[in-house]
Order: C-alpha cells, then sequence, then structure tokens
C-alpha cells in the first residue's frame, strides 16, 4: 500500500529543543532517494500550522499541556483519515509525545492495535509519578488510557490498546513508577539486559508474535534514542549501552519479512545535537530496512 509521510516538527513535549527539526534533517539526508531507490509508492502529507506557543506556568507536571493538545488533535485527525483510506501512515517526529496523536489516530481505524515500543525509555509516567513534567515521558501511559484525562481523551472515540498487545524494547532508563506499571500490567518489556542473554532475533520473534496476536493491526514506535548514543548522538535524552548498528537494522528487517506493520513512527531526532548527518543518516537506512532493504 502507498506509504503517506506525515512530517510533525514538534518538540514542546521534551526539555531540549531541535527534535521540531528532525523531519526537515531526515529529508536532507536522503529519504526520498531511498524510498524512490526501494520502489516504494509514497506521499507526503501536511499538518496545518504548529499551535502557537503559550504560557502555561499553571501545569507544572504537564509542561506546554496546551501546545501538546493542540499538535496531537491535529495529527490523530490526519493519521486516522490515511489509515482509513488503506495507507500506511509513517510519521516522522519530533518528540515522543507526538505517540499521543498517532496512536489516538490509528485506534479511531484499528479495534485491537499492537504497538512494538522502541526505545531507551518506556514513556510509562504519569503527572503522578514524572521526574520532569515532560510530555514525552508519558506518551505511551497516555495512549493506554492512563494519565490526564486532556490527554487520554485526544482524537475522540476510539479503542483502547490493552497492556497485553504492547511490547517494550531496549529499555534501559527506567523511572520507578514506570517499573510499577509495567509490573502492574504485565506489559512484555525485552530490556537491554535480556537482549544481551537472547539476541535480538530472538527478542524480536517474541516481540513479532505478541503484537501480531489477537491484533487487526501493529504499529511501530522507534525513538532514536533506543540506539546507542555512539552510533546515534543526535537525541536530546542519550542513555549509554543501547542498540547497536545491526541490531537496530536486524530489528527492522524482521519487522518488514514479517508483513505484520499496519504503520510507524521515528521520533526524537534532534539535528542540533547530531554529529553531522549521523543520525539522521541512520534513520533513512532503518526506515529503508522496515520498508523492505536487504543487502542482497
Ligand atoms: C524521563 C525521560 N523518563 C521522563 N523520558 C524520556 O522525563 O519521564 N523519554 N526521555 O523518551
Ligand atoms: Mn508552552
Ligand atoms: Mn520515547
Ligand atoms: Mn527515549
Amino acid at each position: 500500500s502507498t506509504v503517506s509521510i506525515i512530517p510533525v516538527p514538534f518538540d514542546r513535549g521534551a526539555t531540549r529543543r531541535g527534535a521540531g527539526q528532525g523531519p526537515d534533517a531526515i529529508f536532507g539526508a536522503g529519504l526520498k532517494r531511498k524510498l524512490d531507490a526501494l520502489g516504494v509508492t509514497y506521499q507526503v502529507d501536511d499538518l496545518a500550522a504548529l499551535p502557537e506557543r503559550k504560557d502555561e506556568a499553571h501545569h507544572p507536571r504537564l509542561n506546554h499541556l496546551t501546545e501538546v493538545i493542540t499538535m496531537n488533535e491535529q495529527l490523530a485527525a490526519r493519521v486516522s483519515a490515511l489509515a482509513e483510506a488503506g495507507t500506511f501512515p509513517l510519521v516522522l517526529g519530533g518528540d515522543h509525545s507526538i505517540a499521543i496523536g498517532t496512536l489516538a489516530g490509528l485506534t479511531r481505524h484499528y479495534r485491537n492495535l499492537g504497538v512494538i515500543w522502541i526505545d531507551a525509555h518506556s514513556d510509562l509516567n504519569t503527572p503522578n509519578t514524572t521526574p520532569t513534567g515532560n510530555i514525552h515521558g508519558m506518551s505511551l501511559a497516555v495512549s493506554l488510557g492512563r494519565g490526564d484525562r486532556r490527554l487520554t481523551s485526544i482524537g475522540g472515540v476510539k479503542s483502547t490498546i490493552k497492556p497485553g498487545h504492547v511490547v517494550l524494547i531496549g529499555a534501559r532508563s527506567l523511572d520507578q513508577g514506570e517499573r510499577d506499571f509495567i509490573r502492574r500490567e504485565g506489559i512484555a518489556c525485552f530490556t537491554m539486559q535480556d537482549i544481551d542473554r537472547m539476541g535480538m532475533f530472538r527478542v524480536m520473534e517474541e516481540a513479532i508474535r505478541i503484537s501480531s496476536t489477537g491484533t487487526d493491526g501493529v504499529h511501530l514506535s522507534f525513538d532514536i534514542d533506543s540506539v546507542d548514543p555512539k552510533i546515534a548522538p543526535g537525541t536530546g535524552t542519550p542513555v549509554q549501552g543501547g542498540l547497536s548498528y545491526r541490531e537496530a537494522h536486524l530489528a527492522m528487517e524482521m519487522l518488514s519479512e514479517s508483513g505484520i506493520l499496519t504503520s510507524a513512527e521515528f521520533v526524537e531526532n534532534n539535528p542540533l545535537l547530531d554529529r553531522g548527518q549521523k543520525t539522521s543518516r541512520l534513520l533513512v537506512g532503518l526506515i529503508g530496512s522496515m520498508l523492505g532493504e536487504s543487502i542482497l
């Protein structure tokens, strides 16, 4: 099916500015050339203007709440329409708070969505557990219906994602409230320790099985900080000990072969922190592998 690229130049869900320039940097690193070479049919979608900046000192545990809501309502509407039209939404961030809008839009369309969340973090904080107030650390919790009502209600009437259909991969920086959330809800979580011991191949086999069993679509939410900062330095909250270049590609290649994906997003690319175009180029390669590129 046609890939609908949705650039979301938004970074008010994080502390450091710059992820807003992420989508342009991915185009600058040759995304269209890559897709053309692979023979992928695609269109580039356009969101309306970014929300204007507001003073929100009155939401101390929900930084920039109003802007995050405005952005994500808009994104949810676009993603829902593009999924409904039978295309493959490919969202380019932007910080990870935009997963709120992506997933809200998808769950207007899919009744039982599976989610593969590849990230150094789990983004399962709520206003009660967040150490920062940054909404990019809350997006998966919001998508599971937890947290502030003004966020969980984004996208209007939609189905709920079941914790048993979510798989976390690459985690190595979790807050205590997030650990409790994972245990309480029984969310499948393959940490870096699991990847060390099982190998990425077996982890991905499990992730594909869990996310595609009893679901009618599978979304990939890929936070580039899952990859080791030596390989992907252009990101706002780097954590040592991440995925290798080949582990990240293997994950994308196995997802491509499985044929289970119905949408994807690549987030937290911050060109202001990159070394040249290193991280943006990596992202173009990973998107290529996800869409069927192989070495031979
Ligand atoms: C931290 C960082 N857990 C927070 N989260 C990040 O602010 O809630 N998520 N960086 O990607
Ligand atoms: Mn603000
Ligand atoms: Mn994240
Ligand atoms: Mn992260």
